[in-house]
């Protein structure tokens, strides 16, 4: 199977090379799942990593929640990562000026020279894009960024909008490889999809089988329904790691947004 044939329009209107990286580990492991690996120590990451590598298609990571964090420990994650061929993506959120952001690619986890990709708020101003992108320049490494268009969390305080003026950050930029929409909500999918045309990715969190309320303001809708309403991947973090079989559930995740992806 060829990733253009699956992925049609998204893959030929597609400029950033990280994101047909992406598109074709999906299609090869036929999963659109970026697991959400939000544990406090990297032995219990590379587990997982080891556990469910093959039904998913990228790693999100949150580097500072980790307890026992050492640059020699977290090479171990890398590499846990490289071997099943996922990209590395810090949901670092930057937030702060651009030259500010620079520096903090690098700092204590030193996040340009292992992250292929990270997110961003556009709350400071479009700069904070060319800061990300000025500190992987530092280190010669290029990424991808993806800027929080919207939340899966309840009572966030991004408008309409809002939502407009991220997506016209990202629309000029080559830097920014797509957006964080709402996973919970398949109407806040399709319209942010609607917006942002066929040139960039759109990865949901907010995501869970059983589709109850998350816990502390977290909201959940189903995989399958944010792929058809135009989502390019599921972030998964609970419904995986959570579960009495993390296995088990990864390719349950995979089976559906895999099966919704060839609907659409
Ligand atoms: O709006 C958002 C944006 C993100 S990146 N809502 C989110 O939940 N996330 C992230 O997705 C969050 O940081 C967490 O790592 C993951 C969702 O985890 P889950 O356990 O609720 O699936």
């Amino acid at each position: 199977m060829q990733a253009a044939d699956v992925w049609g329009s998204r893959w030929s209107s597609t400029a950033h090379p990280l994101s047909h990286r992406f598109m074709e580990a999906a299609v090869e492991k036929q999963t659109l799942v970026v697991l959400a690996a939000d544990l406090e120590t990297t032995a219990e990451l590379v587990q997982l990593i080891n556990q469910v590598g093959p039904h998913i298609a990228a790693l999100k990571t949150h580097v500072d929640m980790v307890e026992d964090y050492s640059k020699e420990a977290w090479r171990d994650v890398v590499e846990a990562a490289h071997r099943h061929g996922l990209l590395l993506f810090e949901d670092r959120k930057f937030a702060d000026i651009g030259r500010v952001s620079q520096t903090q690619m690098g700092g204590v986890y030193d996040i340009r020279s292992w992250a292929d990709i990270v997110t961003a708020h556009r709350v400071s101003g479009p700069d904070i894009v060319d800061g990300i992108a000025a500190g992987w320049d530092d280190v010669q490494r290029i990424g991808g960024i993806f800027l929080l268009a919207q939340m899966s969390s309840r009572g966030n305080l991004l408008t309409e909008s809002y939502t407009d003026e991220t997506i016209s950050t990202g629309a000029s930029s080559p830097h920014v490889m797509g957006y964080i929409g709402n996973g919970s909500s398949p109407d806040e999918v399709s319209s942010l999809r609607e917006k942002v045309g066929e040139g960039k990715m759109i990865w949901t969190p907010g995501v869970n089988l059983s589709a109850e309320e998350g816990i502390l303001g977290q909201r959940y809708g189903h995989p399958s329904d944010a792929i058809k309403a135009g989502s390019d991947a599921v972030i998964v973090g609970s419904g995986i790691h959570k579960s009495d079989d993390p296995v088990a559930a990864a390719k349950a995740y995979a089976d559906a947004t895999w099966s919704a992806l060839k609907t659409r």
